[in-house]
């Protein structure tokens, strides 16, 4: 219908335009500041290289050591080399694995950095590869978040936010919470 501005439906039309227009900026806005958050918090890119979900577990009492946990994608056609990682929180960050020899679990750092094949992935999570955290500044505390700097050979240096979660507690799909 033809909406002529002496009929009585065009007040209403107006103003269910405008609020419509305001919703859409609203949402619009909103979407982008979550979706900014959420990529902070979940995902960082560089390149082939794509980093999920980085999170690290509480500290238990006072401990001064702890490890942070991410999945590594490479989308790309040539494998890239995770060699290093830093962050301002610890005096250390290593690349370690935990390994069962002799059925006892040991933890060990990993020399040369570690491969991520073209169109491959990598888990860091508990009881196989993550970043040691040596001499912590102060404990984790559940809630909070640090940056962590991925170096890669090809990507180059990736900083993530890591979450920390309580103690016992982890992002789904991880499984056996425990360093
Ligand atoms: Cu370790």
């Amino acid at each position: 219908m033809t909406l002529r501005p002496f009929s009585p439906f065009f007040p209403l039309a107006v103003c269910s335009a405008a609020i419509t227009v305001l919703w859409f900026f609203a949402e619009l806005g909103a979407g982008h500041k979550n979706h900014d958050a959420m990529a902070l918090a979940k995902k960082a890119t560089k390149g082939d290289i794509i980093v999920l979900r980085p999170w690290a577990r509480a500290s238990a009492g006072r401990a001064y050591n702890g490890a942070a946990y991410f999945t590594i994608l490479n989308r790309g056609t040539r494998a890239d080399r995770l060699i290093g990682s830093n962050t301002l929180i610890a005096k250390k960050a290593e690349l370690h694995e935990h390994r069962m020899a002799d059925g006892i679990m040991r933890m060990r750092e990993v020399k040369g950095g570690l491969a991520i094949s073209a169109g491959g992935k990598l888990s860091f999570a508990p009881r196989g590869y993550h970043v040691m955290l040596a001499g912590l500044a102060k404990p984790l505390k559940a809630g909070e978040g640090f940056m962590l700097t991925l170096v890669f050979e090809r990507a180059g240096r990736i900083t993530i936010h890591v979450v920390v979660h309580p103690i016992g507690g982890a992002p789904k799909l991880m499984p056996m919470p425990r360093h």
